[in-house]
């Protein structure tokens, strides 16, 4: 299977599982799952030609395991980044001393104002490493990295989260919390 094909697949799914399921006339239960031969009907009837095996070979090679497929095989979900409510059931977590959050100069001087909030998504996310953060503030325009304060949150009684996929998961980090580089 091309790389192509791979990456337009994960793409849909993170379309249907994470944003607008009714897309394609999908439903997902509670806490973000479908079942997974009925996403591939349902796809198939939208005109979008994929098969389970397609749709399992993205999960297994999805560089960032964007996805997961529950143990029976019959459902799937995302492992984060939804926009639609779901309940991914995480339990809290104590985070490392600093987090990282990249994001795009243009948007450093809100930043300072508000800090860091969800906008469109379900929590803001955080990385442990500063190349994913690279990577993730480059997807909007020239990368800036910020250094978060998570132990200092914690203890001030904010929750994190871990996503499946190694994602850290706040609400929302106020700017007293971010060091600049
Ligand atoms: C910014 C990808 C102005 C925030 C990635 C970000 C991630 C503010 C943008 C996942 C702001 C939201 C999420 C404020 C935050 N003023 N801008 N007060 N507070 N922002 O895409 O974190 O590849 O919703 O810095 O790898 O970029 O899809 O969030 O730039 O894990 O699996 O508002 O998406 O994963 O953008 O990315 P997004 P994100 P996938």
């Amino acid at each position: 299977m091309s790389s192509v094909n791979l990456t337009k697949t994960s793409k849909f799914l993170s379309l249907v599982l994470r944003h607008e399921p009714e897309a394609i006339g999908l439903t997902l239960d509670a806490n973000g799952w479908a079942d997974l031969d009925e996403l591939v009907r349902l796809a198939n009837a939208d005109g979008k030609p994929v098969t389970r095996e397609l749709i399992e070979q993205v999960v297994r090679d999805s560089d960032k395991q964007r996805f997961a497929i529950s143990e029976d095989g019959a459902r799937i979900r995302a492992n984060q980044g939804h926009s639609i409510e779901v309940d991914l059931e995480l339990a809290p977590l104590p985070p490392p001393a600093t987090l990282y959050h990249g994001t795009a100069t243009r948007f450093a001087k809100s930043i300072r104002k508000l800090g860091l909030v969800k906008q469109s998504r379900q929590h803001v996310h955080l990385s442990s490493d500063q190349a994913t953060a690279i990577k993730v503030g480059s997807r909007h325009g020239k990368a800036l990295v910020l250094t978060i304060r998570a132990g200092e949150m914690n203890a001030r009684g904010l929750s994190f989260y871990q996503s499946a996929n190694g994602v850290w998961l706040t609400d929302a980090v106020a700017a007293e919390f971010i060091d600049w580089p």
